[in-house]
């Protein structure tokens, strides 16, 4: 595999597929096309060609409140909920709720997965320590989390600002839904969905991503049924791999009222054709469980691939959408995640006029806020306050709280 490129000008021309002119050459030219032509046929082509298709719900899955109870001094309800998907115990899904204590009525929230357990979001005692497999990281012993892994993340997730500024944040760790290794799909939900004599996802079927994006439409399901929640005005947002996972869970739940991927890299905003760090090949090759096995046909051959990044963000036109870059974070091509926010812009200008308000990249630490969203913010691969006093903007710009 060649070394990953971080030379602009070594960069390959490409031409991007249009977002509005449909595989059989017809322009999208008014909504109509779009949503009844254009957006179902780019759906399709991405579950076929990246992410696979995912299936419905399960009839069995039921909710359960497990614990409640005040927090953050007084400041916010925790609730937390789990989501059984069969009539068996396992898998199921340990749904963390922060509510607003002081909300008039039902409430807005961020939804996102997070990576290494609930009890990393925030100190809190009461938060269960979750006694799944983890990866390897700060307090996880033999691949299981133990009381110091508790806060590990808390510095990316702003639960206080989020909760002064009247909104809920609801997370859930993606390793409920499939530990993140390539155990050949036998852990986590995909068994749930094999047919007879079925052992892995077929080729066009989902991988980790598309079922982490699964359970965030899980999560919703279970907003729709708490009072407390406003589920019309539910932001899913995640970072890295999990902001890949944000920005296709927003393209095929129309629920989510508001789309936010941070950092998400290769398969996620960044333009596969510009081929700058992360490549197609690179990630099929470390990650081969994330996408659908079709995605790997691309390695190396990425202007064969009939979408491209651009067209993901696209699929959540109307609803506005954050994209963010970290200026470090050069493997996911901040670059090419700025270009994949703009080149969403025409179908966002189609629909309601406003988009992107920026045809260059704006200078670092600079939101540039529309319809779409974008900023390329100064250090390297995280999420930060910074990220979050935009992201916080941006909903009270769209989600009018
Ligand atoms: C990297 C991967 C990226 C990104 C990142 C993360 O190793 O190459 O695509 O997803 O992990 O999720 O933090």
């Amino acid at each position: 595999m060649p070394d990953a490129n971080y030379d602009e000008s070594k960069v390959p021309a490409y031409e991007l597929p249009n977002p509005l002119i449909c595989s059989d050459g017809t322009a999208v030219s008014n909504a109509e096309t779009w949503l009844q032509k254009r957006r179902p046929e780019l759906l399709a082509l991405f579950a076929e060609c990246v992410f696979g298709t995912m299936p419905g719900p399960l009839p069995n899955t039921r909710f359960a409140i497990t614990e409640e109870g005040t927090a953050l001094a007084g400041k916010a309800i925790r609730r937390q909920v789990s989501v059984y998907f069969s009539g068996e115990d396992e898998p199921r899904m340990d749904l963390l709720i922060y509510l607003p204590h002081s909300a008039n009525g039902r409430v807005p929230l961020f939804l996102g997965l997070n990576f290494s357990g609930n009890h990393t979001v925030h100190t809190d005692p009461a938060i269960h320590l979750s006694t799944r497999w983890m990866r390897e990281g700060k307090g996880i012993v033999d691949h299981r989390a133990t009381q110091d892994a508790r806060g590990g993340a808390q510095s990316r997730w702003a639960l206080e600002e989020i909760i002064a500024r009247g909104y809920g944040l609801a997370t859930a760790y993606c390793g409920d839904l499939d530990p993140d290794y390539d155990d050949g799909y036998q852990n986590g939900i995909h068994p749930l969905f094999y047919k007879p004599g079925q052992h892995q996802p077929a080729d066009d079927e989902w991988g980790a991503i598309g079922a982490w994006a699964w359970g965030l439409s899980r999560c919703m399901d279970y907003f729709e049924t708490d009072d407390a929640i406003d589920s019309q005005r539910v932001a899913v947002m995640g970072h890295s791999r999990l902001g890949k996972t944000a920005l296709w869970a927003g393209a095929c739940d129309e629920r989510f009222a508001l789309v936010i991927s941070n950092e998400s890299g290769c398969g996620g905003a960044a333009l596969s054709r510009r081929r700058y760090g992360e490549t197609i090949e690179r990630i099929n090759n470390t990650f081969p469980h994330w996408f659908c096995n079709n995605f790997r046909r691309y390695n190396g051959d990425e202007d064969a691939l009939p979408i491209d990044q651009h067209q993901l963000v696209a699929l959540a036109a109307p609803r506005p959408v954050y994209i963010a870059s970290a200026v470090e974070d050069r493997w996911s091509d901040p670059h090419g995640e700025f270009l994949g926010a703009l080149h969403a812009d025409p179908v966002y200008r189609l629909l309601c006029n406003e988009g992107l308000p920026t045809a260059t990249m704006p200078p670092l630490d600079q939101a540039s806020i529309g319809r779409i969203g974008y900023h390329v913010r100064s250090g390297g691969h995280d999420v930060t306050d910074f990220d979050w006093q935009q992201y916080l903007r941006f909903a009270d710009l769209h989600l009018h709280t």
